[in-house]
């Protein structure tokens, strides 16, 4: 008779240790933090009460003997047994190895024999069914299945791409319980992303970050499963980027010689960033925003007042051959250091006042039959990059000012919107046939008081006027990180967890959009980074993680 009440008593402990509330009765928190639910959401996720014990010495991964595999797998399987089981030295021992052969390995608070009575985790088999691919690209397919329903769990994917992404969502479900030290709740997963270009714009023009710096963020976007960084190398301010070809440029171009990325360096990024299935875009901004290139060869436009030459230095001159003899040799050499198929070239904000005042750039005006539109100037120059770069077989993404000066450019090219409104100028490339990216609302070098990730949340590539064929042109989608005003000192903590937002919206379906509903699963997953060691700052107010950051 006893039995029913006393089950009862069980019950309501196990449900309450579960939800864990925040400390006191004060209700300054309005959020409940949420245990194993990933970040973003899977587009369909079923999960049962039924709980399996996970222990690091009884735990593996596996490939499916039916399975391809590759060397991308088996390093991800050493990671992700990491980041589950000892979160908060994983990240020293990715980013600092001398440091991590010192490091103290954390004794798991529960031991093997303690779980006797649990139901264990034992595996997870990984079936990839194509071959691995060496590089991601924008045409990846990144879906996967997550089965856990008895002692050995199953991820099935199509590439190596979505194994990566499942492996991800697999360390995010397993949560950390008194009782069992790590467990997982019974779970099926179906997912896919919503859009292919989910990417983060760094600037390491603006402030140079180090290659560990950049290392960090890769291994922060791999967590939210972003997969582009747009690698915004140079422009005006420094040239960090170390040239086979012309490493004069660097030399007078850079801050000073420590803030160069050497080709050993970019060699070391991409190839973190493959691990990781997220790609590598370089871009090398021009015509505008080219200054720094200006130090040690004569490219650019030459500015005169009153007649004579002023010292100073415009946009590139596209008056003269030797500006297209250049780029042709510093682009070839690009196109072979950064395997991704696609460069974004720029071409943003030029000015042209410079090119006004230049004698020879007005003979050369005149001789076009450009008369007085400098913008048949800006579009006479970028038709030659875009031919320079086409020639070497690569696809280009370029700043909308391109498509808004009517350039034409080949039909696989990627147009990125970042000025408003953008809702008109979404319909008006996409109606012209180009694929598009949004990057206008996710500026995430703004900040104000108080919560951003709301706002971005808010955002959506799909929010405009067009057909269905229109909608599908919209590849994805940046968050833009500028560097004015970040460096190593603030690049993580500025960008994480706001880009968070990103990530969810190009990810999940589209009716994921109510931040309420998302918050705690946004503050456990700003818990999650603190955890394995990420300083993502604290978005939401007064708060704490059970692991604070140290
Ligand atoms: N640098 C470059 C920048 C910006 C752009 N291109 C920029 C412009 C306006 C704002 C923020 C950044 N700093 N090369 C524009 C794409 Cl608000």
């Amino acid at each position: 008779m006893r039995l029913p009440i006393i089950l009862l008593f069980l019950l309501a402990v196990i449900s309450y240790s579960h939800g864990k509330q925040p400390r006191g009765s004060l209700n300054i928190f309005d959020v409940k933090p949420t245990v194993g639910q990933p970040w973003p959401k899977p587009q369909t996720i079923k999960t049962t009460s039924q709980q399996y014990a996970v222990h690091p010495s009884a735990f593996h991964f596996m490939v499916n003997s039916t399975s391809q595999s590759c060397d991308l797998l088996t390093s991800a399987f050493d990671r992700y047994y990491r980041i589950i089981f000892f979160p908060q030295t994983y990240l020293n021992h990715i980013l600092d190895p001398e440091l991590a052969k010192h490091e103290k390995q954390i004794e798991p608070k529960i031991s093997l024999a303690d779980l006797q009575d649990a139901t264990l985790l034992k595996r997870l088999n990984v079936h990839i069914a194509q071959p691995c691919e060496q590089y991601p690209s924008l045409e990846s397919d990144e879906s996967y299945s997550l089965t856990i329903d008895s002692d050995s769990a199953m991820l099935e994917s199509v590439t190596i791409w979505g194994a990566l992404r499942g492996l991800e969502t697999f360390s995010q479900i397993i949560y950390a319980d008194d009782n069992l030290g790590f467990a997982v709740n019974n779970t099926m997963i179906n997912d896919f992303p919503r859009f292919k270009h989910r990417g983060i714009l760094v600037d390491t023009s603006r402030h140079f970050i180090s290659v560990k710096t950049l290392k960090m963020n890769l291994e922060a976007m791999a967590e939210s499963k972003l997969n582009v960084l747009h690698f915004h190398i140079v422009d005006d301010q420094s040239f960090p980027y170390e040239s086979r070809t012309f490493p004069e440029i660097s030399l007078a171009g850079a801050y000073n010689q420590a803030h160069v990325y050497s080709q050993d360096d970019i060699a070391g990024l991409i190839e973190f960033a493959r691990q990781r299935g997220i790609r590598v875009v370089v871009e090398f901004d021009s015509p505008g925003h080219t200054q720094s290139w200006g130090l040690a060869i004569d490219i650019l436009t030459h500015c005169y007042s009153g007649g004579k030459p002023n010292d100073e230095f415009g946009p590139m001159d596209p008056s003269r051959n030797t500006t297209f003899d250049f780029l042709k040799k510093l682009f070839s050499e690009v196109a072979s250091v950064f395997p991704d198929h696609y460069m974004h070239l720029g071409g943003d904000e030029v000015d042209f006042d410079c090119w006004r005042s230049n004698p020879d750039v007005q003979a050369f005006m005149l001789k076009m039959g450009f008369g007085t539109d400098y913008s048949l100037l800006e579009q006479y120059y970028m038709q030659n990059v875009v031919d320079i770069v086409g020639a070497t077989g690569k696809g280009y993404t370029v700043w909308q000012e391109i498509i808004d000066n009517n350039v034409t450019v080949k039909a696989d090219t990627v147009v990125e919107v970042w000025k408003d409104p953008y809702p008109q100028e979404l319909a008006r490339v996409t109606k012209l046939g180009y694929r598009t990216l949004l990057s206008t609302c996710w500026y995430l070098d703004y900040i104000s008081y108080g919560s951003d990730w709301v706002k971005y949340y808010m955002c959506d590539p799909h929010n405009f006027n067009g057909t269905d064929e229109q909608k599908k042109l919209v590849v994805g989608g940046e968050a833009c990180l500028w560097g004015e005003f970040v460096d190593a000192t603030n690049l993580i903590s500025r960008m994480w967890p706001r880009a968070f937002s990103i990530a969810e919206r190009l990810w999940s379906a589209a009716d994921v959009k109510d931040p309420a509903v998302a918050k705690p699963r946004f503050e456990e997953h700003r818990c999650r980074y603190v955890r394995r060691g990420i300083p993502a700052s604290p978005e939401n107010g007064p708060s704490y993680c059970d692991y604070e950051y140290n």
